[in-house]
Order: C-alpha cells, then structure tokens, then sequence
C-alpha cells in the first residue's frame, strides 16, 4: 500500500493530482483545509493491483482450457468494470462532501440531501457557492434554488375549439387508472368541465370494466377503444366535451413492440398530449429507464403517485430536471378524489426540504 499527500489550491486540482500520480483505482484516506488556504489530499494505491492478472480473458493452457475460463474471466472483467465505476463515484462523491464539509452548515444539507437520493451532481449544482452567514439564512436561500430549478406544468386550458386530450401512459400499476378517475372527478366536480372517458386497454378482461365503473358513478361518458381507428371515433363522438382521458395499459419499459403498438394507436389523434405517470417509490435508476423507454410518447408532463408509500422524494427531481419536463400531479393514496393534487413549487419543494430538525439529527 502506497500512501501520499496531494496539496492544491481546490479539490478539483488536487482530485486530479491524485488521479494522474494513483491512477483510477486509487482510495482517498482523509481530505483537510489548510490554514493558509488550499486544500490536502491523502490518497492509497495498492501496489499489488498493478500486478494482478489482467481482466481480457487470455488464453491459458491451451485452447480447451481458454474456452473453459473465458466466462469465468468475462464475468471477472465485468465486476471490475463494475468496480472501477463505483470507486470513481465514491471519488466524486467525496470529494464535494469534502469540499461542502468546509462549511458545517452546508455539509448537513448535502448529507441530507443524499439520503432523498438527490443525484449527486445537483447537488453540487444546488449547493455550489451557497451560503449564509448564519444557518438561519440557509434553508430559505437553498428553497430558492430548489424552486428555481423545478418545472411546474401550467393549469389546464379549455380550448374553444374541441376538447382537450389527454393520455395518461406508464409502467404497469404505477396508478394510471386512478389517475384518470381523479382528474375525471377533480375536473367535473370541482372545475365544473365536460369530462369524457376513453380506455384503450383492451388487452385484459377486467380493465375496461374498471374505468367504466367509475364513468357510471361519476355519470361520465365512457368508451373503449381497441384500435387507431376506434380511437379517433371515440374521441368523435365526445367532441362535446372539453376534456378527453385516454386510460392506457401498462407496459414494461423493455417492452419495445407493445411500447411502439401503443405509440401507433395515440398517434392516431391529432393533438392528444401524453402524460407520463410514475410511482415515486421507484428506484432511481429503474425511474431513469421509464423516462427514456416513453419518450417516445413525448410526454407533457410528469405524474407521479404513490408518494405516500416512500419519504424519498429525491428521484422526482432528478427526473423532472434531467427530462427537462413539467411535474402536473401528485398523488398520494388510493381515496378517489381526494388524494391527488396539481404540482406546485411550494408542495414539491416542502417535500424535498429538511425541517431544522433534519438537519439537527444528522
Ligand atoms: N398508495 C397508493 N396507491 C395507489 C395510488 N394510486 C394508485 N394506487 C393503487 O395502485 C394500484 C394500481 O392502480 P391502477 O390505477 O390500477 O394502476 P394502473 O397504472 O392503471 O395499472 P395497469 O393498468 O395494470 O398498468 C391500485 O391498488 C390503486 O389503488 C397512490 O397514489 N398511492
Ligand atoms: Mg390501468
């Protein structure tokens, strides 16, 4: 094991220091200001690692043998792989909690801020040159970024000529359906609008049954549609209405024909706007894969529900900032009308907001 310090005038420089003397691999053991200003590095390599076998697979003993330990050694390669991608997150990480952890009032922001599962690169955009000269200042400074950055769908406009069509599509179960049969309700009881019903999930049973249920005890015009052609009908005969929802059937977001399929059939009518829903407990990661699987459906905004199953909300925001799209609606439990609201800056930013208590317990 090989240890060395890096001095520098940033972290940024001594990060790089490091990198290029330790390679890639190398392990930071502590991260301090100095008095005189600029910062220190200590860093570890392993001297071994340089002298381990190589990840390729290489031939060894012949060819019967190669053959025999070329999966092994490519599941070996990929696990380094693996590794090396972790170690160079953990890098990056701790270098801006080093940096954020000059300043205590900051550092517990950005802790708390990890642990919402915000991306660690807004963070460092959120954080970046923030401060107070007292913590009091902190949080509201902080809000103001935060409201800066989210995206808010503007309310609905009732066209005068023809309904509005909105269609809501997603991953299986994330709550499509009550969805729709919120904003059904919500629009007609409370905004006093004409409200049609569309499902096109005819690929099960029961499905157009459940939205149909809803229409009867709403008393709102109901139809099912199985095709482009069926669809564009539907939206025909409801053209007295100002607000058209399209229910649509879940799909996986690997599931590239029925994706297109569905694509085909929503394209049928002009100016129908889609609406992307997700549930808010989703990994990152898996929430990374809907967004890009249904850009296909351009979607206009972003729902997302089941936030009373999760007190992570971090992934919302890193969706609607890397998708660039407006956040519409939160839902937050199965009671059809009640919990559902239209996104505002203030509800999502008061989620994502630690309380002072937060920020004292960490
Ligand atoms: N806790 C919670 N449950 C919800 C919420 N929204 C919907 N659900 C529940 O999630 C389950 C699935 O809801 P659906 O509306 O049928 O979901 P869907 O997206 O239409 O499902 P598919 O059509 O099968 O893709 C139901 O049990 C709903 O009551 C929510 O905001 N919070
Ligand atoms: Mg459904």
């Amino acid at each position: 094991m090989r240890v060395k310090r890096f001095t520098a005038k940033d972290m940024t420089q001594a990060m790089r220091q490091v990198r290029q003397e330790l390679g890639p691999d190398a392990v930071i053991l502590a991260t301090s200001r100095l008095p005189g200003g600029g910062v220190e590095i200590s860093a570890a390599m392993d001297e071994g690692a340089a002298e381990r076998p190589s990840p390729e697979p290489r031939p060894v003993g012949g060819e019967g043998a190669a053959q025999a330990a070329a999966p092994e050694l490519a599941e070996l390669a990929r696990q380094v792989e693996g590794l090396g991608q972790m170690v160079t997150r953990h890098l990056m990480v701790a270098e801006a909690a080093a940096g954020f952890a000059a300043r205590p009032e900051v550092a517990s922001l950005y802790h708390y801020l990890m642990r919402q599962e915000v991306a660690p690169e807004l963070i460092n955009q959120l954080l970046r040159g923030l401060s107070a000269p007292e913590a009091v200042g902190l949080l509201p400074r902080f809000s103001i970024r935060l409201k800066k950055i989210l995206r808010i769908s503007d309310p609905l406009r009732v066209k005068s000529g023809g309904p509005v069509v909105w269609a809501l599509v997603g991953p299986t179960g994330v709550g499509k359906t009550t969805t729709i049969a919120k904003l059904a309700a919500s629009h007609s009881l409370k905004h006093r609008l004409k409200v049609g019903m569309i499902t096109v999930d005819t690929f099960r049973m029961a499905a157009p049954e459940q939205l149909k249920v809803y229409g009867r005890i709403m008393d709102l015009p109901t139809k099912v549609a199985s095709s482009p052609i069926e669809l564009r009908e539907a939206v025909e005969e409801l053209s007295d209405r100002e607000l058209i929802l399209v229910d649509t059937v879940g799909r996986s977001p690997s599931d590239e024909e029925n994706l297109n399929e569905l694509a085909a059939v929503l394209a049928g009518v002009k100016g129908l706007a889609c609406h992307l829903v997700m549930a808010a407990p989703t990994r990152d990661r898996d929430l990374l894969e809907v967004t890009r699987a249904f850009g296909r459906f351009q979607p206009r905004s972003l729902i997302f529900t089941k936030l009373d199953e999760t007190s992570t909300y971090g992934p919302i925001l890193n969706q609607a900032v890397r998708t660039a799209k407006p956040v519409s609606y939160l839902a937050f439990g199965q009671k059809v009308p009640d919990d559902l609201e239209e996104a505002t800056r203030e509800g999502l930013a008061k989620r994502l907001l630690p309380s002072r208590r937060d920020l004292e317990t960490l």
